[in-house]
């Protein structure tokens, strides 16, 4: 094997590396409807992805109870997506309708 050759398989040796952690992170589908969040409490890992989809015909939000992170209005139909980093605070809101919670817990 020449230096060329080597330097090949080392790259590919790096990437099949690399998909066992992209592979991992999961989606999760929370759905806004009848005024409430669904599923209200959920189990995430970091690096997962919430997707909050408004089903509703009243707008709403999902907004962290500290602030640190909100879709912003969603109208019926529309979708926000929320990556989970360690530490995020996972109990939120919806900014229009103070009653209406939800929370995820990180693994
Ligand atoms: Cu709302």
């Amino acid at each position: 094997m020449n230096r060329r050759d080597f330097f090949k398989t080392a790259i590919v040796t790096s990437a099949a590396l690399a998909l066992p952690k992209v592979a991992s992170a999961a989606t999760h589908q929370v759905s806004i409807q009848g005024m409430k969040f669904s599923p209200a409490n959920i189990a995430v890992a970091p690096g997962d992805v919430i997707v909050f989809t408004n089903m509703d015909s009243a707008p709403h939000t999902a907004t962290a109870n500290n602030g640190s992170w909100d879709t912003g209005r969603l109208n019926r139909g529309e979708s926000a997506q929320l990556q989970v980093t360690a530490g995020m605070d996972g109990n939120y809101f919806c900014a229009f309708h103070r009653n209406m919670k939800g929370s995820f817990t990180i693994a």
